[in-house]
């Protein structure tokens, strides 16, 4: 099973990144622990040196298996159901803007926390429609360039918006796109999923991508979630996609990271 770990490309306030900082030394590290690939979080793609990114990650031999977007919701509010029309057509519009660069490293784009959530006088129903239309259009832009986009369904109380594997499904089957799966991170299926098996199953081949984190949100080893039981369901699924480490830097980023792929490792997986 390929592992990767995420990595913000430039200062980020999202905690559960056990890498922030100097791009290539954390690159380097996580190759020297042994880490397939690293996630790149992403803020604003046009303000990146592309190609620097591909010549670090071609030095240490690391691929990308998905980008994450939620910076721009974290820096800069940018959402697909801000009461503002504005708001909305830019998230999408950034979204698109990833499109090209993840073409480029073969990389899936994920979809957290820029859906949004529901703002004081939007409806739920409303904020649904909203969130349908803005996907069916990032579906289209990345499908046209073989791109996938990853729904991740996260805690309520993070977002009133997508917080289960279910919600997540039905949401996918309103959007109709071929290229629109699933991202499960093991932090929100602990709270909101009555088993992760049972859930992790039921999302089947639209597992597109998958984050582990413990109950505590520290690294796989610190809390107390299975993961030699939920790496032999994926294993039993046929899930071919990546693990990736999404976890707080504690009791420090490189702890936490080497803790974590010795973890993973020592089921030989
Ligand atoms: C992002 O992948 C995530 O899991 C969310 O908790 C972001 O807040
Ligand atoms: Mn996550």
């Amino acid at each position: 099973m390929k592992l990767s770990i995420v990595l913000s490309t430039q200062p980020a306030q999202f905690d559960a990144v056990a890498f922030k900082g100097d791009f290539e030394c954390h690159v380097a590290r996580i190759a020297e622990l042994g880490y397939d690939g690293v996630e790149l979080a992403i803020r604003e793609p046009k303000r990146l040196d592309g190609n620097q990114v591909v010549r670090v990650l071609e030095r240490y031999g690391l691929q990308v298996p998905a980008i994450g977007t939620g910076q721009a919701w974290g820096e800069e509010g940018l959402s697909f159901t801000d009461p503002n029309p504005e708001v909305r057509a830019a998230a999408v519009q950034r979204v698109k803007e990833h499109v090209p660069f993840a073409a480029r490293l073969g990389a899936q784009i994920i979809i957290g926390l820029l859906r949004g959530m529901v703002k004081p006088g939007v409806s739920h129903e409303q904020a649904m429609r909203w969130l349908i239309e803005a996907l069916r259009e990032c579906c289209e832009a990345a499908a046209s360039a073989g791109v996938r986009l990853c729904l991740e369904p996260i805690n309520r109380y993070e977002t009133t918006l997508v917080n289960t594997v279910a919600q997540g499904l039905e949401l996918i089957a309103a959007v109709g796109a071929d290229n629109l799966g699933l991202l499960l991170d093991t932090f929100h299926m602990n709270i909101e999923e009555p088993t992760m098996e049972t859930s992790l199953r039921a999302a089947g081949v639209r597992l597109f991508h998958f984050h582990v984190a413990d109950s505590n949100r520290w690294y796989p080893g610190a809390g107390h979630i299975d993961f030699a039981h939920l790496l032999t369901v994926l294993q039993d699924m046929g899930y071919a996609g990546w693990v990736s480490g999404e976890f707080m830097p504690q009791p420090d980023g490189d702890t936490a990271a080497r803790e974590a792929i010795r973890h993973l490792r020592g089921w030989g997986y």
